[in-house]
């Protein structure tokens, strides 16, 4: 039988100002009516872009101590949500634990946060892309930014890429292991006013578009808020297109719901203000079918 509430083990980091990583995702799931088991990372006073001397313990050992418990307690999930890892150590611990609570019927998102705009996050080397890669290839969906698609290929962070390369990357992403690839921020070519998501599902040989107006504003954890709604939709029973037109629409109203307001942008989005819109009806106004 169904479980009533569907359950979702999600390892990140709880950081305790600025929305992103737990702050957004156990919102989010809630709301969606999903059950989050958070097995946190480490614990930070703030995220970690744009503050400065933020204090940070590291929860590597206290995260192999829940994977014990949690499989002798016998628990399962129907997701294993992964993002933010602060070391190779934590990559392999996250690469275990879908070796031990993985199965046919649960759903394996990894997000592989490492950077955004170009740039790496100052917590991140070399080997640790080498590990993530190791991840990924035992996700069934992934869902880098453009800037995370490009360093887990090896390729440089080009601002006019070509709808053709996309779908290259993507197609290359999915042979390292994913099932499903979707690269967020992916810039729309000189003169555009757009940003879209671009998705390839290897199983139907399918490509997918959502664009949406590009606001100059950077708010960290969006992507933690776009990843968990795709969670959320697809543990609905929702379609893939369907469930990345409802991520997009939720962090377009977010970033629009906070933009108009005049607070420093490391404060993340303001979530409790559209949080209610996860319940309103779903419009399917913009997703695309690629040729
Ligand atoms: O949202 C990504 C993220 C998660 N966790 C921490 C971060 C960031 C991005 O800066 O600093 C601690």
């Amino acid at each position: 039988m169904q479980r009533a509430v569907k359950r979702v083990a999600a390892i990140h980091d709880l950081s305790g100002f600025g929305r992103a990583s737990l702050t957004m995702i156990i919102p989010i799931l809630s709301t969606m009516k999903v059950q989050v088991c958070p097995m946190p990372t480490a614990v930070l006073s703030t995220h970690t872009g744009g503050f400065e001397d933020f204090s940070f313990v590291d929860l590597t050992d206290t995260m192999e101590q829940y994977l014990h418990h949690w499989e002798k307690v016998g628990i399962d999930f129907d997701c294993i949500y992964s993002g933010f890892l602060g070391s190779t150590k934590q990559i392999d611990i996250v690469s275990k634990f879908i070796d031990v609570f993985g199965n046919e019927n649960n759903l394996k998102v990894v997000d592989p946060v490492m950077g955004d705009n170009g740039k790496m996050y100052a917590t991140m080397d070399e080997e640790m892309i080498e590990h993530m890669k190791r991840l990924i290839g035992k996700a069934d969906i992934i869902t880098p930014n453009f800037t995370e698609a490009a360093y887990l290929l090896g390729e440089s962070y080009e601002e006019n890429i070509s709808e053709d390369k996309v779908k290259d990357w993507l197609i290359r992403l999915s042979n390292m292991g994913p099932k499903i690839v979707i690269i967020t921020s992916v810039p729309d070519g000189e003169g555009s006013k757009n940003t879209s998501v671009i998705a390839y599902d290897k199983k139907t040989n399918r490509f997918w578009k959502v664009s949406c107006l590009y606001i100059p504003a950077h708010f960290p954890g969006t992507g933690d808020g776009f990843t968990s709604v795709l969670v959320g939709s697809l543990l609905q029973g929702d379609s893939l297109p369907v469930a990345l037109d409802r991520s997009v629409q939720f962090i377009t109203s977010a970033i629009r719901a906070s933009y108009g307001f005049d607070y420093p942008q490391r404060e993340g989005v303001l979530l409790e203000r559209v949080l209610e819109n996860l319940n309103m009806p779903v419009l399917m106004s913009s997703y695309e079918l690629l040729k």
